[in-house]
């Protein structure tokens, strides 16, 4: 029998009978399950928990709703589109939405980037990313560059493609060769020579080189594409120095290497353009995004391709399909209903301006944190934030998740933690005096922790 509206709305308020059957995603599933954080509903900037609490989101969720929760026209457009269109198939067939969304994407996109596939995560955006530069690369008769450079650190995702460039050692380890062939440049995190720096850092632009060296190894002839996030951001913000990501565009022309940037978290705003493509004033050759393209509110990726790439697909019989790819939901009606309001919200509120207009108080806020117990650094760009904690001997990671649990349990604030990283990057409609609140818990929290 299906459930009645009203008991499913009480389920989704109230403690489940059993936690078991769930296998919760990188997660510590029997600690979680000892003492569950569950959340209940959202608004604006806060979420309630299972017991009612508002919980200040100091996370956008997971980097992703960057306009804050249950915005009314992202609501609507689901409701609506659910009603109207809940599915069309995308294999020769369409429906009018994905065509409509492309459009405003390229719009907002620097100005080579025309053409967009649609996917349902960053994960499936970074593999989809990978096969385009494969085969634009085989299309134009250099099918020997097959290779991929990656960087330490990185992250881009868990499908065995985004993993094979990864650089975080225990996302990779449990799972044997990945994708043979990549390599890695080196990361740009360098505490000895910046830490606490306000914004970017002084140093490092010249780990750009580094390119030039696995270049000298393996031939450029091999090599398909480099990619990197501007900012990386699951291995606990990692900034660029100025100059870098310029360096690393100028040695991929010389060679013929694609450059991709990941911006499944950099993307709509986070760092004040609307990619930090346009931030950081360098064009990649294929862009990938997922979480702010939607507000986190319906499951959603996309790669921008360059008008160049895009060109060396549509050639042949016409009859023919070009690219022998693509999702069930690639394009979902429900996706993009989300994501053409999330951009009207974005753009109506001028939330893009805000990571540039609030940076440096949130700069300047976030380093006042500076000299507490164990803080080793403090990073911040745009809306984005990180402060490392000193790993406790033996035990490295469990500080930064007491951390984070008691900012959670004590503080009613959000924070994400990896390792021995406090991440944030609270929605983009933050106020003055929410980023005081953020800053007053963590800094209460700190001080408590052994
Ligand atoms: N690329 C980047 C740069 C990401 O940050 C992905 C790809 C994968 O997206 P999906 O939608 O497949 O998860 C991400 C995801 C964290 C954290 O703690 C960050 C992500 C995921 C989980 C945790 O910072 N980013």
């Amino acid at each position: 029998m299906p459930r009645s509206e009203s008991s499913l709305s009480a389920l989704s308020r109230q403690m489940p009978a059993d936690l078991d059957a769930y296998w919760m995603p990188f997660t510590a599933n029997r600690q979680f399950k000892a003492a569950p954080r569950l959340l209940v509903r959202a608004e604006g900037m806060y979420y309630h928990d299972v017991d009612d609490r508002p919980i200040l989101d100091g996370a956008a969720g997971l980097w992703c709703c960057n306009a804050g929760h249950a915005r009314p026209r992202i609501v609507q457009a689901i409701q609506q589109q659910a009603a109207t269109l809940d599915f069309a198939p995308p294999f020769q067939m369409g429906s009018p939405l994905p065509f409509v969304l492309a459009q405003r994407l390229a719009a907002l996109a620097p100005a080579t980037l025309n053409h967009a596939f649609f996917t349902n995560s960053g994960s499936e955006a970074v593999d989809t990313a990978m096969k385009i530069a494969l085969a634009y690369h085989r299309l134009r008769g250099d099918g020997q560059r097959t290779r991929f450079i990656g960087r330490e650190k990185a992250y881009h995702g868990v499908g065995f493609g985004g993993l094979s460039i990864g650089g975080l050692p225990n996302n990779r380890k449990t799972f044997g060769p990945l994708l043979a062939g990549s390599d890695f440049l080196r990361h740009t995190l360098d505490l000895e020579r910046n830490a606490f720096s306000p914004g970017l850092p002084r140093y490092g632009a010249e780990l750009a080189e580094d390119l030039e060296r696995l270049i000298a190894l393996h031939d450029a002839s091999t090599i398909a594409a480099v990619f990197v996030e501007p900012i990386a951001g699951s291995a606990g913000v990692i900034l660029p120095a100025p100059g870098y990501l310029q360096r690393l565009r100028e040695i991929c022309d010389q060679h013929g290497i694609l450059l991709v940037f990941d911006e499944v978290i950099t993307g709509f705003g986070r760092v004040g353009n609307a990619f930090a493509a346009q931030r950081f004033g360098v064009t990649p050759d294929l862009l990938t995004m997922a979480k702010g393209l939607t507000n986190g509110s319906v499951p959603m990726g996309a790669v921008l391709a360059s008008d160049a790439i895009h060109a060396a697909f549509m050639q042949g019989p016409p009859g023919a399909i070009e690219f022998f790819h693509g999702y069930t939901y690639s394009g979902h009606p429900l996706a993009c209903a989300a994501a053409l309001a999330a951009l009207d919200t974005y753009a109506e509120e001028h939330l893009f301006q805000r990571a540039i207009e609030l940076g440096e108080y949130w700069q300047t806020r976030l380093h006042g944190l500076r000299g507490l117990p164990h803080v080793i650094d403090i990073r911040t760009f745009g809306l984005i934030g990180a402060v490392e904690l000193a790993p406790r001997k033996d035990a490295p990671g469990s500080r930064g998740y007491d951390v984070f649990e008691r900012c959670f349990r004590d503080g009613q604030l959000l924070v994400r933690c990896t390792g021995d990283v406090i991440a944030l990057s609270p929605p983009l409609i933050i106020d003055k005096a929410q980023i005081d609140r953020i800053v007053d818990i963590l800094g209460e929290v700190i001080r408590a922790t052994r």
